[in-house]
This record gives C-alpha cells, sequence and structure tokens, in this order.
C-alpha cells in the first residue's frame, strides 16, 4: 500500500508542476511583448523623425491631429476594457471541472447597454471625422495651384501660368521637390502617367492616391518655411521605396526669387570650357529624353534649332525630369539621393525657419555638390536603382527603356557633363 501511496503523489504532482512553470512562461512572453510594443511606440515619438505623423507642421495636418488622438484615445480605452474583460473570463471561469452552471435566457438591461454605449460612441467619433473629410477637402480658399504627376519612380511638379502663388507668367516644371510659399493655402491637382501612387507629406497633410486619367485634389500648407519629407505610398513597382518626395516651403519673399530663378533664361556655357564640350556631350547623350530650356544648336548657316526632348519614344512611362535648373533643387532621382554634400544637406536642413530660405536659393555650389551619387548616377543608373526585376525585361518593353539606362559614357564625358550640369542653376 505505502509503495502505491508514494506513486500517486508523484502523478499528481507532475502536471501541478508543469502548468505552473507554463503559467510564467507564458506571463514573460506577455511582458516581452508589452515591453517591445511600449518601446516601438516610444520610438514613434522620437524628435527627429520627419515622416512622424503625429507632429502636424501645418493646418491641413493640424486637423488631422486633432482627430486622431482623441480617437486613438478613446479606441485605447475600449480596446484596454475589452482585453481586461476577457482576460479576467478566461481565467475566472477557466475549466476546472465544475458543474455545468445553470442556462439563463439573457439580460436585457445588459444587452440595450452594450449596444446603446458602442452606437454613441461610433456617432461621436463619425461626426467629427466625417466634417474634418469635408474640411479638408474645401477648395474655395485655394491661394496657389500646382500639378503634380506620378512617374516610375519620381514625382513631377509644374506650375501653370496664373494669378495665385503670387503670380506665375509662364509654366515652370520640376522634380523632386515641391516647392511651395510658406504659410499659404496651395491645392495640388494629382495625377499618374503610369501606375497608381500615392501623395504623401505627413506632416503637411494626408495621403492622396494618384491615379492615370484622373486628377484628385489636395491641399497644402506649410506653417513655417522649412523642408519636408515624404514617401510614396502605394506599391509602384520595383523601385517605390526609391520614389521619395519633399515639399520645401518658402516666405512669400524667398518663392518670388524661387520662380524667378526658375523662369531665368538659358545661359550657354562659356566658349572653349569644359561645360561648353558638356553642352556637346548632354546634347548627344541626354537631350533626347531630359529637356533643358532654352538650350539649342546653331547650323553653320546661323539657324538656330530648338534642342527639344521626346522621352515618349525612348522611356516607358514617357517622361524624365526636366534639367533646366537642376541645381536649385537639393536632391534627384525621386529625391532618393543627395545633390548636396551630407555636410552642406546638414546646414539646408537644421536652418531655423528664418534663414532656411536664404540658404535653400543657393542651390547647389560646386563645393557643395555631391559628385559621387551624381556620378554613379550618369555612369549606370540602374545600379543605383533598381529599373528592371529580371534584366530579361529590358528586351520586352518595345524598344522603350524603364526608368533611366545606362549609357555606357566614359570618365571623360561625365567630367564633361558635371561641368554642364553644375551651371544648370
Ligand atoms: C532614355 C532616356 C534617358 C536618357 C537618354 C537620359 N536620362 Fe536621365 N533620366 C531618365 C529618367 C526616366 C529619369 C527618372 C528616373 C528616376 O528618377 O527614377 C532620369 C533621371 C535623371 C536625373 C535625375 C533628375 C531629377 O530631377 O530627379 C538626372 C540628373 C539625369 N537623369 C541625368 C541624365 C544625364 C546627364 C543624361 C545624359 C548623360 C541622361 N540623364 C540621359 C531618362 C533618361
Ligand atoms: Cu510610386
Amino acid at each position: 500500500m505505502a509503495h502505491r501511496n508514494i506513486n500517486m503523489a508523484t502523478v499528481r504532482t507532475v502536471p501541478h508542476m508543469t502548468r505552473m512553470s507554463r503559467r510564467m512562461t507564458r506571463r514573460r512572453t506577455l511582458t516581452g511583448l508589452g515591453v517591445a510594443g511600449a518601446a516601438l511606440a516610444l520610438a514613434g515619438c522620437a524628435q527627429d523623425a520627419p515622416q512622424d505623423t503625429w507632429q502636424p507642421k501645418g493646418d491641413n495636418a493640424q486637423m488631422i491631429h486633432d482627430l486622431q488622438w482623441p480617437v486613438f484615445l478613446i479606441a485605447g480605452i475600449v480596446g484596454v476594457i475589452v482585453i481586461a474583460v476577457i482576460a479576467y473570463v478566461i481565467v475566472r471561469y477557466r475549466d476546472t471541472g465544475q458543474p455545468m452552471p445553470e442556462q439563463t435566457h439573457g439580460k436585457p438591461a445588459l444587452e440595450i447597454t452594450l449596444t446603446i454605449l458602442p452606437a454613441l460612441i461610433l456617432v461621436g467619433v463619425g461626426i467629427p471625422t466625417v466634417t474634418t473629410i469635408f474640411e479638408l477637402a474645401e477648395t474655395d480658399d485655394t491661394e496657389c495651384i500646382i500639378n503634380v504627376t506620378g512617374q516610375q519612380w519620381w514625382w513631377e511638379y509644374d506650375y501653370p501660368a496664373q494669378d495665385g502663388c503670387g503670380g506665375i507668367s509662364a509654366p515652370i516644371v520640376t522634380s523632386g521637390q515641391l516647392v511651395m510659399p510658406a504659410d499659404t493655402n496651395v491645392l495640388l491637382r494629382l495625377t499618374s502617367r503610369d501606375v497608381i501612387h500615392s501623395f504623401w507629406i505627413p506632416a503637411l497633410n494626408g495621403k492622396k492616391d494618384t491615379v492615370p486619367g484622373r486628377v484628385h485634389l489636395l491641399r497644402m500648407h506649410a506653417n513655417e518655411p522649412g523642408i519636408y519629407a515624404g514617401q510614396c505610398t502605394e506599391f509602384c513597382g520595383l523601385s517605390h521605396a526609391n520614389m521619395k518626395m519633399e515639399a520645401v516651403a518658402l516666405s512669400a519673399e524667398d518663392f518670388e526669387t524661387w520662380k524667378a530663378n526658375q523662369l531665368e533664361a538659358y545661359t550657354p556655357p562659356e566658349a572653349g570650357s569644359l561645360a561648353a564640350l558638356g553642352e556637346q556631350a548632354y546634347i548627344a547623350n541626354c537631350a533626347y529624353c531630359h529637356q533643358v530650356n532654352g538650350l539649342s544648336t546653331t547650323a553653320p548657316d546661323g539657324t538656330v534649332t530648338p534642342v527639344l526632348a521626346n522621352p515618349d519614344q525612348f522611356v516607358v512611362s514617357g517622361a524624365a525630369p526636366n534639367l533646366t535648373h537642376l541645381m536649385t533643387r537639393n536632391t534627384f532621382a525621386g529625391a532618393t539621393w543627395d545633390l548636396l554634400t551630407p555636410e552642406c544637406r546638414e546646414r539646408v536642413w537644421n536652418a531655423p525657419p528664418e534663414e532656411f530660405g536664404a540658404l535653400y536659393l543657393q542651390g547647389v555650389t560646386p563645393e557643395c555638390l555631391n559628385q559621387v551619387d551624381l556620378r554613379e548616377w550618369i555612369r549606370n543608373a540602374p545600379a543605383k536603382k533598381p529599373m528592371y526585376a529580371l534584366p530579361s525585361q529590358a528586351a520586352n518593353s518595345g524598344g522603350l527603356v524603364r526608368g533611366m539606362p545606362a549609357l555606357g559614357l566614359n570618365e571623360t564625358q561625365i567630367d564633361q557633363i558635371i561641368a554642364y550640369l553644375l551651371e544648370r542653376n
């Protein structure tokens, strides 16, 4: 008998022990998850995150912010209550072999309360949400219109001639950086040339899809001069992750200067200079895709012929960035690489709002040019920014290339072209 008793005790203890240690492991896992969640949440609050949706820098983003934090708060409280009740019920009423409880029909008072309460919360969240959606769709107060076209994989901005934006006398075309007046209601008219992209500068407004054949409207407003980073947020092909954008807000006065710079007439390079050789190399190798406004060739008999790009015949998406004033922007190739060296870039990005405009308007000086990335780009663009998932696709595009092709230039030609591009300011 004694022998049997010992055996029974062992049998009973073992499952009990395992249950305890299992519970401890579970608790440790839960704590781990909680800590990881809190760390993620805190990381999201970091002050230097330029695409943080919790740091609005303009009226429209502020409207969204004023809506999202109470909604998150309410949803968070409801979420915590629901999880706590579920956890309590799971533990309190777990199966311990107790008899089946008495079955009842239910509790009408509780059921009605739990129907009406969520309905009230939803109405409470719904009214300000719908109001904000309508406010963000307002266009009556527009002071400046800019057209935005998504391309594979960069953004084109064109400023139609208008009385808005302080008056624009002739169209301006640029890419990568959306330059706009600060403290002004800007209206973007968004479309896409190829596939669906999505325009998003978190500090200035929510995101908006850009769809071929459609024009979507998006309000932009920046309280202060500065650079605001964004990212294409609709998967649009291989280099989707390399399709960024930046909004650059300038004071009214600086924006006037910027417009005047953009509309400045073409200045040909000095005869015999490296840049003059670059102009020839540019005409031969680049000008059939890229437009430089005002560039022309002169025949021996004196006839002047404008050099006009025709990207439709060479590129799948039918477009290439306008390079007329390349060196007035700070980034290139979908705002993915800097035209400025890291030190010069830091100086512009970290400038206080009062000093930012003057620094930005300096553009890319020869000392500040990021030679490394620009050279790599001109040498072999697809090696820097993937254009084809498979090399065989290159042959199947009907003779058209996707993005910028590798042109097989030698270093002397690249030197000349860089010297030429440096004068495009
Ligand atoms: C077959 C057409 C084609 C030719 C030829 C071509 N490019 Fe490009 N280039 C493109 C396309 C398309 C892009 C946009 C690619 C992207 O950002 O993904 C581009 C982008 C660029 C950019 C970035 C501009 C910006 O604002 O983002 C520069 C600079 C550039 N090309 C320089 C050159 C130079 C210099 C040459 C001649 C040596 C040249 N390209 C020849 C099609 C071409
Ligand atoms: Cu895109």
